[in-house]
């Protein structure tokens, strides 16, 4: 049993459903330099359309207002804000549209969850050398205070920066997500350590200009899978789950929840590699910098983006120069149990995010947490009547209220996953995250509910209408 003020959302992100790319003065992102220059996304698609929300912003309330959610979670495009990056610049256009946005959802009496920042960086800013460069961090905070400013009457749940992980990996160590560099072992720890920088100077920002009157709450998303050990009683396979761990979730939480700096077990298997290799350049896991605000404390809540679990032996990691890999040293393996859905990373286990959601209120000291993504993938020929998925809801949802009831975890909501099929960065829109179809064959991009947004809006209004207070 849910209480009555759970939050029940659905989340999106700019450019995988915007399009406009160019509209009404909107400024390049590095998804549309990405994409344009054929820099391996599925068939060389892009999001230069995507769902087209920019122009079918009513159609997608429809999809909201069907599912009966209680708050809806997008993000803003930086550039179609600020078109060169920064508020000397302001596109009253892009303003426009979000203010529609904001006051259309709050009319429907949707409350609004923001992310300032989804993948898509102004290409302006990455001009200038993107997240590798220190100053990015003071610009962001400019765009932030720019966006409590502008919307922070009406929006009151706010996340800075999405999956700075995802950020830091795919796009600067595997080169899979804009701006696509492959710096191995170096670039995205530096990264990482700017996105910290950045989210923490806008917290700062809000909690000493607008958290008075406003009222609202600041965090950042992060993304963990949940690693177990493959063999619980073998030392080496417990110790290469907790540096899974460190490595993925502790990167980002060790230093806003814990200590205000990297794990131990992070910067230590780093260290070592370093020596092991005879790199002899600057440290790669920087330090923080007593000349910048705290990191540490910089999280009103713990916004938790859950997709799968991995079972984790140690080694296995062939890569013979300096990279990421190389440093974390583990093998992650899937348990034959484990249904794969869609895509090949994206194993079903509902129950590993209880068992996260256990592990974040031990190790975190007890947030409010919510869970700002899950979802479930489908490739190939389009179901509608996608049972798989609605199974999935269904017991994930069950394994949130253990982990609520059962475990004491204070969960406050949950956002699937996608509102809708859209841009699946790399895998273009080969793959279908959505809780309602859209059609892109077809000039009106229609959408139309799934089986699983069905039972998603009945889970919904079941949880709303048994509430006890
Ligand atoms: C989320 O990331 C994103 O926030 C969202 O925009 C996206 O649509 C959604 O996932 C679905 O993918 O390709 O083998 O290197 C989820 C975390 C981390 C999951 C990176 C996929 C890449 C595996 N993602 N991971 S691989």
């Amino acid at each position: 049993m849910f209480p009555r003020d759970f939050v029940w959302g659905a989340a999106t992100s700019a450019y995988q459903i915007e399009g406009g790319w160019q509209a009404d003065g909107k400024g390049a992102s590095i998804w549309d330099t990405f994409c344009h220059e054929k820099s391996g996304v599925f068939e060389n698609q892009n999001g230069d359309v995507a769902c087209n929300s920019y122009e079918l912003w009513n159609k997608d309330l429809e999809c909201i207002q069907q599912l009966g959610l209680t708050h809806y979670r997008l993000s803003f495009s930086w550039s179609r804000l600020l078109p060169d990056g920064t508020p000397k610049n302001v596109n009253q256009r892009g303003v426009q549209y979000y203010n529609r946005v904001i006051n259309d959802l709050l009319a429907c009496k949707v409350s609004v969850m923001v992310t300032l920042y989804h993948f898509d960086l102004p290409q302006a800013i990455q001009n200038l050398g993107g997240w590798k460069s220190p100053g990015v961090a003071a610009l962001f905070n400019d765009y932030a205070k720019f966006c409590f400013e502008t919307f922070g009457d009406r929006v009151k749940l706010w996340i800075t920066i999405n999956e700075p992980h995802t950020c830091a990996k795919l796009g600067h160590e595997v080169g899979l997500h804009a701006p696509g560099l492959k710096e191995k072992g170096t670039a995205a720890y530096m990264v990482g350590h700017n996105m910290l920088r950045a989210h923490a100077m806008a917290w700062h920002s809000y909690n000493s200009v607008y958290r008075a009157t406003q009222k609202g709450e600041v965090s950042l998303a992060l993304n963990s899978d949940w690693f177990e050990p493959l063999d619980p009683s073998c030392h080496e396979d417990v110790t290469s789950a907790e540096r899974d761990l460190a490595f993925t979730l502790g990167w980002f939480a060790w230093p806003i929840f814990v200590t205000g700096d990297y794990p131990d077990i992070m910067r230590s298997a780093i260290e070592t590699q370093s020596k092991m290799m005879g790199y002899s350049g600057d440290m790669r896991l920087p330090r923080f910098s007593k000349d910048d605000p705290p990191v540490l404390g910089t999280a009103d809540f713990f916004a938790l983006n859950y997709y799968t679990s991995r079972k984790v032996t140690s080694g296995g990691c062939g890569d013979q120069m300096l990279s990421m890999k190389r440093d974390l040293n583990v093998e992650e393996v899937l348990d034959p149990s484990w249904p794969v859905c869609g895509v090949s990373w994206l194993a079903v286990v509902p129950c590993g995010l209880r068992k996260l959601l256990k592990y974040i209120k031990d190790v975190f000291n007890n947030p409010k947490v919510y869970i700002t993504e899950n979802g479930f993938a489908q490739v190939g020929p389009v179901q509608i009547e996608d049972v798989d998925r609605c199974e999935f809801y269904k017991s994930t949802i069950s394994e949130v209220a253990k982990a609520m009831e059962e475990d004491g975890v204070n969960v406050c909501g949950y956002f699937a996953w996608s509102l809708m099929d859209n841009f699946e960065w790399a895998d273009g829109f080969s793959v279908r995250f959505g809780l309602f179809h859209v059609d892109f064959s077809d000039a009106e991009l229609s959408r139309t509910i799934y089986q699983s947004g069905q039972e998603y809006a009945k889970i919904i209004a079941k949880s709303k209408s048994a509430s006890p207070i």
